[in-house]
């Protein structure tokens, strides 16, 4: 079953993610790999790095002639930024660096250092920072293809930015995903766009960050991935876990979520019917496409949301940790918005959780047998 590793600090020599479990036969493209790290980097909002940013690749293992070899995937993304970092962020003893002293509320700042025994709150923030999302990318990179062997795909689009909210259950399918990716903040619904992007730039004028709603849909599940037999098994919770590990992401919502529990139970389910063409199917998506833990079969949908940045250039209240006066936090570089970029991220993690089912279930060495395996259980379906 695919898992994987990231190592690297923001500001470090770069990142490197390791990849393991995954079936040989897969095409791998390192063009398309480089396409999904750039889907991560855009998105109205974000700051003057992902302008100047590039994700240098390098592969080092697992891959030959286009294909994964079942060994495990070994990718280093270069930061391009390192030079300037080089003295700050110096595996030597002794180099020349500032100190940080002043954590930032809302960071990992201030736990990092009592638990890790700082007084530098760059000992933690490093590591921290949504740059290491961008290592997630090979990892989600890799899941989605493997998905699309056995015909599922995942796409994301943002529901709210601060308190612009789309149109609710406007929901798009696999081709809207150019248009999608096209839109500044990557909203389906052109509708909201304008008055997104109005509210981003108002809240950078006005020296503030803002959060907001993405919403994740999986397209072409079968019935039966996860289980209803042990906690750690249930789809819908190992999504929560997956997307809930997002830097910034403060509630997740499988389905309709927390509207449900305002509904009666007469209005809160997706009634079942059954005709020859479609098989067993429902009418609604209220539950998000999960029962009991496991997919039901066609839509998965699920939202993150995401709590606005903490590094705002009216710097919150805070303590210095060496002088315990009172004080303002250090402002480190960052964006007002990554609300989109969390999207593209967000679908990397459900794609996932969603391929680590796929292999728990299906099984399979080579891409050959796992798509084997899918259409002997499909064809079992189609008669039950
Ligand atoms: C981030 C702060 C900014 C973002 C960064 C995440 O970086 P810097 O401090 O270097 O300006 O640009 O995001 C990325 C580098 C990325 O690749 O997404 C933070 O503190 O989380």
């Amino acid at each position: 079953m695919l898992r994987f590793l990231t190592a690297g600090e923001s500001h470090g020599p770069g990142l490197v993610t390791i990849v393991e479990g995954l079936p040989s036969g897969l095409p791998f493209d390192a063009v398309a790999l480089g396409d999904e790290l750039a889907r991560r980097r855009l998105g109205f909002g974000r700051g003057r790095r992902m302008q100047i940013e590039r994700d240098e690749l390098e592969i080092l293992g697992g891959v030959r002639f286009g294909h994964t070899l079942g060994s495990p995937v070994a990718v280093v993304i270069r930061n391009t930024e390192w030079p300037r970092w080089r003295e700050e962020m110096s595996p030597e003893p002794g180099a020349a660096h500032t100190t940080l002293t002043s954590p930032r509320p809302g960071h990992a700042d201030l736990p990092g250092m009592q638990k890790y025994d700082t007084r530098d709150a760059r000992d933690i923030l490093e590591r921290s920072s949504a740059r290491e999302t961008a290592a997630r990318t090979i990892a989600g990179y890799l899941a989605k293809t493997l998905l699309r062997q056995v015909g599922i795909e995942v796409i994301s689009h943002v529901v709210a930015i601060g308190a612009v909210t789309a149109v609710d259950g406007a929901v798009p399918s696999p081709d809207d995903l150019d248009r999608i990716d096209n839109s500044p903040v990557r909203a389906f619904d052109p509708e909201v766009e304008a008055a997104m992007i109005a509210q981003i730039e108002t809240a950078k004028r006005e020296r503030d960050t803002l959060g907001g709603v993405v919403e994740v849909l999986g397209f072409g599940l079968p019935p039966g991935l996860g289980s209803h037999v042990h906690w750690d098994r249930r789809l819908d919770a190992r999504l929560a876990e997956a997307l809930m590990s997002i830097q910034a992401i403060k509630g997740v919502e499988v389905g309709d979520g927390f509207t449900s529990a305002a509904r009666r139970g007469s209005e809160a389910h997706d009634e079942i019917y059954h005709d020859n063409d479609t098989g067993f199917h429902r009418m609604t998506t209220r539950a998000g496409g999960t029962e009991g833990g496991m997919s039901i079969g066609g839509l998965l949908r699920v939202r993150a949301a995401m709590k606005p940045i903490s590094t705002v250039l009216q710097p919150l209240d805070t303590v210095d940790v060496a002088t315990k006066e009172p004080g303002k936090a250090f402002y480190e570089r960052s964006d007002v918005c990554a609300v989109p970029a969390a999207g593209v991220v967000a679908e990397q993690m459900v794609a996932i959780v969603l391929a680590q089912e796929v292999q728990r279930k299906f099984g399979g060495d080579t891409v050959g047998d796992l798509v084997a395996a899918v259409a002997a259980y499909l064809k079992r379906l189609s008669t039950f």
